[in-house]
Formats: C-alpha cells, sequence, structure tokens
C-alpha cells in the first residue's frame, strides 16, 4: 500500500513537472524564448534597455574613444549604460559584472582585459539569462559561454604591421617589439599575426610589454636603446600611446626621424602626428568606435532574433603622404 502511494506520489509529480515551464525562460507552451530575450521581446526598443559596460581602462587614446563611442551612443538611443572603469584588472571586470548581474541588466558587453579565467563569471551570467558581448579583445572561454564577439582581427593587424616592415626592410634587420598587455587578445593576436607574416631575414631582437600605455612604452624604449645600441633597424608597436612613449625616449637618444622604421597600431590622432612628423611610416588602423554596432546587436538578443556570433571590423592601413590632410578628419 505505502508502495503504491509512494508510485502514485512520484506519478503525479512527473506529470506536474512535464506540465510545468522547462525554466523561467519559457512562457506559454509553444513559444519557448530564445535565451537572453527580454520581456517586451519581440517590441523591446532601446529605451527599453540597461546594457552593462565593464571597461577595461583608460590606458589608451583607443580606449578613451571607445568610451565615449558607448557614453555618445547610449545618450543618443536613450539605452540606460551601467559603465565602469577596471583599472586593466581583470578582478575589477569580475566584480563589475557580478554587480550587474545583480542589478538584472538586459546585456554585457565585455572588454576582456586579458583571454583566461572568465569560464566562471561568463556562467553565472548565463545561468541568470543575460547574454554577453564580448567587445573588441577576445576570450579564451568556450564560445558557448558567450553570445557574440564584435572586435577587431588582431591577428590580420599584426599580419598588416609585418608586411609593411617586409616592404620598409626588403633587405633584412633587426627589430624590436613593444607588445601590449600580456595574456590580452590584442596582443597575442598580433604578436601571432606579425611572426607569421614576417621576412624570414628581419629579425625581432626582443619583445617587451608597455603595457599599452605612453608612461609604460618609454622606460621599456629607453631600456632597449641601451642594450641594443647600434644594432636596431626598427620598431614594432602594439599601439599608438606606447609609440608616442617610446618617440620620447628616440628623439632623447638623439636619434632623427626616419632613421629607425616604425610601424604601430591604432591609427589614433596620435600616431597620425607621429607620421607627420616623420616618426611612423604607417599606422594600422583598428577601430574603437564600436558602441553603435554593440547596441544594435544587444537590441537583437533582447527581441530573440538571430545574430552573427563572429562580426569583425573591417580596417585598413595608413600611411604618412595622407596623414596631414586626414588628421582633422579622425574622430579619435
Ligand atoms: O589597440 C590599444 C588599447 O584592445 C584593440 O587596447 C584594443 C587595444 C588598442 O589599449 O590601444
Amino acid at each position: 500500500m505505502i508502495k503504491k502511494i509512494a508510485f502514485l506520489i512520484v506519478l503525479a509529480s512527473l506529470v506536474l513537472a512535464a506540465c510545468s515551464p522547462a525554466a523561467p525562460a519559457t512562457e506559454a507552451a509553444g513559444s519557448a524564448k530564445v535565451f537572453g530575450q527580454a520581456d517586451c521581446a519581440p517590441n523591446c526598443t532601446y529605451k527599453e534597455m540597461t546594457l552593462c559596460y565593464p571597461q577595461l581602462g583608460a590606458e589608451s587614446d583607443w580606449r578613451t574613444a571607445n568610451s565615449a563611442s558607448f557614453k555618445e551612443t547610449a545618450s543618443k538611443l536613450g539605452v540606460k549604460l551601467i559603465f565602469s572603469d577596471a583599472q586593466q584588472k581583470q578582478e575589477n571586470q569580475i566584480s563589475a559584472i557580478r554587480s550587474c548581474i545583480q542589478q538584472g541588466v538586459d546585456v554585457i558587453a565585455l572588454p576582456p582585459v586579458v583571454e583566461p579565467g572568465w569560464d566562471a563569471v561568463l556562467q553565472e551570467a548565463k545561468d541568470a539569462n543575460i547574454p554577453v558581448i564580448v567587445v573588441d579583445r577576445s576570450v579564451s572561454a568556450d564560445p558557448s559561454l558567450y553570445s557574440a564577439h564584435i572586435g577587431s582581427d588582431m591577428e590580420i593587424e599584426g599580419k598588416r604591421s609585418a608586411e609593411e616592415f617586409n616592404k620598409l626592410l626588403p633587405n633584412g634587420g633587426n627589430i624590436l617589439e613593444l607588445s601590449g598587455t600580456t595574456g590580452s587578445g590584442a596582443a597575442v593576436g598580433r604578436a601571432k599575426g606579425f611572426r607569421e607574416a614576417l621576412n624570414p631575414n628581419i629579425k625581432i631582437l626582443d619583445s617587451q610589454t608597455g603595457n599599452f600605455t605612453r608612461a609604460e612604452g618609454k622606460p621599456v624604449m629607453e631600456a632597449f636603446l641601451k642594450k641594443y645600441a647600434g644594432q636596431i633597424d626598427g620598431v614594432f608597436f602594439h599601439n599608438d600611446d606606447m609609440a608616442i612613449g617610446a618617440v620620447e625616449a628616440i628623439k632623447a637618444a638623439g636619434i632623427q626621424p626616419g632613421e629607425l622604421k616604425m610601424v604601430s597600431i591604432d591609427g589614433t590622432r596620435g600616431g597620425f602626428q607621429l607620421m607627420i612628423d616623420g616618426w611612423l611610416q604607417a599606422d594600422v588602423e583598428c577601430n574603437p568606435l564600436l558602441g553603435p554596432q554593440v547596441m544594435d546587436l544587444a537590441l537583437k538578443l533582447m527581441n530573440g532574433q538571430p545574430i552573427e556570433k563572429e562580426a569583425l571590423t573591417d580596417e585598413g592601413v595608413f600611411y604618412p603622404d595622407k596623414a596631414a590632410e586626414l588628421l582633422p578628419t579622425r574622430q579619435y
């Protein structure tokens, strides 16, 4: 008898479970919600969006332009933006994400300072039904843990930079590399693409990080100039800010513009000025103005519309011959 009652209870609970929603994201039977879809779907507008942007820092002009793009686009569209600055520390970005999850934001857009170490917090966002768009740099986490990635192809930027050196040093030579933040998708991708495309007669004598900042670029260059005096033909910079810092050290060492072949990445106004002044021979474009594209995608996620998993920014290379003409048109 007891067995029979127990069996009936189990049966009843199975029937109930089958009839009740499988997950909170499921509405009435037959209209299953897509992951991340908001209650206002399919008619959500920007005014209903709360977007979390745990910015990684303020290390460069590129980053400043990227932050401004998010702030300006949000205020133009009426998006509520929860913005923070992690000062290049992953733990600060992780706590900012956790706070956004607690506040129940609609979408999180994450520009990850480094590639590894995101799995746990991405899983927390997923469990809370909050989609994450990885912005700018990449993460090494499993792609099932985020909805999309929007940004530049860092390997191609590295490859383009190498192609410039192949042209600048056709007979080969020795170069140095000032790389970006160690472990960041930008530094890893640029270094990889660069090495793959660099002619074998061009030797990278040394590579040190300047953490994408002017302040760190200068002392790294000073140390390089001491150590490799008279042996260097060129320098590759992972961003314009480090090039600007390094040029101060190069000038102080009495080196003239053009003596060393130099290529950088970003295409900021500061980089353009270095080309005008004869220091840089090429600046590989990396576009920071990602706010509109990210918010468009975030709205699609809220409305449960299909999206592209990987959206790469279309970019080129700038040269000194057009630098003076283009400088006034540059937005960053
Ligand atoms: O090149 C650099 C910034 O991740 C693409 O980060 C970005 C890089 C950019 O600090 O200036």
